[in-house]
């Protein structure tokens, strides 16, 4: 093809428009929207599930669902929180965030970027389809353990093929930003240059391409056992059901890193910002990312003390686990410690990083209590673990999203979100999500069983005041939505290029080599 043909060809078609351009779009930020509208919309839905739980647990006896249906919301909101929700908005983010952090005009691989995206709705729509299926969705929780999940009707092949999907998609995400974080860095953009973030996604991709295949390879077992007649988890043919836990165990201890590292990646753009100070300890906090990732691989069977393990066993996966507090500690005081006499003030963004520092250090505890494989006898399997790995997830996780949502909507719609009603939506968040999950600790404690749609009527008080913090968590996130819509549809003032002026020098962009394409927020003209 002659040179002028590949001229004509393009001023043929130009760029898609309407419908289409989404449909193909191979721009990182284009993608980078997709994923953070999906992972809104599907953070909606999973909480709608959560909201269905937390009113039948208002108080006790059966009020609104049957037994099953409610096995099913527990299963969906887990699945959907984890696969629909925050994994997608950490893709959102990287594809936003890592080309115009390392220099870089687009993601490597602009066309597999596009694909990995696109698996992701049709899988999450087919997961909540499930929910119609003849017995309801695979209510065997978010898990999936056999037996009990060979016991689940129709939904249950639909829901492995579903797990199927979402690894691929991870997978090509994960291979796409490692290619870019090693490959696309500008002249003189060294790794240990890098922004925090940029670091905390390159080593969570690391470990998506080691834990996916090992989730998929489970649950294929599950699927020949229940359909071509192996006995991998079947003792009465040889098996054992509790292969299946370290198999997935062996995923899912690293999968809640890949649903945290990414937010230690934000709040370490975020705080040193507002506190208009260098991140203290940069290099630790890269290596404690490293160790806590190393680290993530070998402590899975502290989820299966109750199995009847060699004491030998639980020993050693005590320890190891005790073991992470080490770099997660690391982190914690670097954070403060960048603080610490800085000039801070309190923007939204800054207030969810903090509410992160402050309450995801609070899961870490619990976490370390369970660790200890003696007491976590009496935890396992009660709202203690709910309470645990919400305090971690929800303002963790979901924390350090949304405050990254508000440090950065500025420069991705140009419009400056409202900050009144942007503080209004953090204490609401905030006061309601401990409402929601403190008293679950005492649940727990006092021995109320997780995944159970009815209770016993010593725990009616925490359980209301648990559900009353839930309902106001949920609609407290319709402001959220409100305030982001307003930005996207072009509404509200003008955002400066330096949104965060004066914070920006010691904040997200110190490291970037000038000029950086990351100041002006134009895609370099290259690219179109
Ligand atoms: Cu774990």
């Amino acid at each position: 093809m002659s040179v002028s043909a590949i001229h004509d060809d393009h001023h043929d078609h130009g760029p898609a428009k309407g419908l289409m351009r989404w449909v193909t779009t191979t721009n990182h930020k284009d993608i980078g929207t997709l994923y953070m509208v999906t992972s809104l919309i599907m953070f909606m839905v999973g909480g709608a599930m959560a909201l269905v739980i937390r009113a039948e647990l208002f108080e006790p006896g059966m009020q609104f669902v049957d037994p099953m249906f409610f096995n099913s919301m527990t299963t969906l909101h887990a699945l959907i929180m984890v696969f629909g929700a925050v994994m997608p908005a950490f893709a959102g983010l990287a594809n936003w965030m890592i080309p115009m952090m390392i220099g870089s005009p687009d993601m490597a691989l602009p066309r597999l970027n596009n694909w990995s995206f696109w698996l992701l709705p049709f899988a999450a729509l087919m997961l909540v389809s499930t929910l119609f299926m003849e017995g309801g969705a695979a209510a065997a929780g978010w898990t999936l353990y056999p037996p009990l999940v060979l016991q689940t009707g129709a939904a249950f092949p639909f829901t492995i093929f579903t797990i199927h999907i979402l690894g691929v998609s991870s997978i090509l995400a994960a291979i796409n930003i490692i290619v870019t974080i090693l490959n696309m860095r500008a002249p003189g953009m060294t790794l240990m240059k890098m922004p925090l973030f940029v670091w905390t996604w390159l080593i969570t991709a690391f470990l998506l391409i080691a834990i996916m295949p090992v989730f998929a390879g489970a649950v294929t077992m599950l699927l020949t056992d229940k359909f071509f007649g192996t006995s991998f988890f079947n003792a009465a043919g040889g098996g054992d059901p509790v292969l299946y836990q370290h198999l997935f165990w062996f995923f899912g201890h690293p999968e809640v890193y890949v649903l945290i590292l990414p937010s230690f990646g934000i709040v370490s753009q975020i705080i040193p910002t507002f506190s208009r100070k260098p991140l203290f300890g940069y290099s630790s906090m890269v290596y404690a990312t490293a160790s806590i990732g190393f680290l993530s691989f070998i402590v899975w069977a502290h989820h299966q003390y109750t199995v009847g393990m060699p004491v030998e066993g639980e020993l050693y996966f005590t320890y190891a686990t005790m073991l992470i507090a080490v770099p997660t500690g690391v982190k914690v005081f670097n954070w403060i410690s960048t603080m610490w006499r800085g000039a801070i003030t309190f923007e939204s963004p800054m207030l969810w990083a903090i509410a992160f520092v402050v309450l995801f250090t609070m899961g870490g505890f619990t976490g370390l209590m369970m660790s200890i494989s003696p007491a976590d006898l009496q935890y396992h399997d009660t709202y203690f673990i709910v309470a645990h790995f919400h305090y971690v997830l929800v303002s963790g996780a979901v924390f350090a999203i949304i405050g990254g949502v508000y440090f950065w909507l500025p420069k991705w719609t140009g419009r400056m979100y409202d900050e009144r009603l942007a503080q209004l939506h953090f204490w609401l968040t905030t006061l309601s999500v401990n409402l929601c999950f403190f008293p679950q600790h005492f649940l727990g404690l006092a021995g109320m069983p997780r995944r159970i749609p009815d209770y016993a009527l010593q725990f009616a008080e925490f359980n209301a005041w648990s559900s009353v913090g839930a309902f106001i968590f949920g609609f407290s996130q319709l402001i959220f939505c409100y305030i982001v819509i307003r930005c996207m549809s072009g509404r509200g003032e003008h955002a400066s290029g330096e949104v965060w002026e004066g914070a920006s020098e010691h904040g997200l962009e110190f490291n970037l080599p000038s000029p950086a394409p990351y100041h002006t927020w134009e895609t370099p003209p290259n690219v179109h």
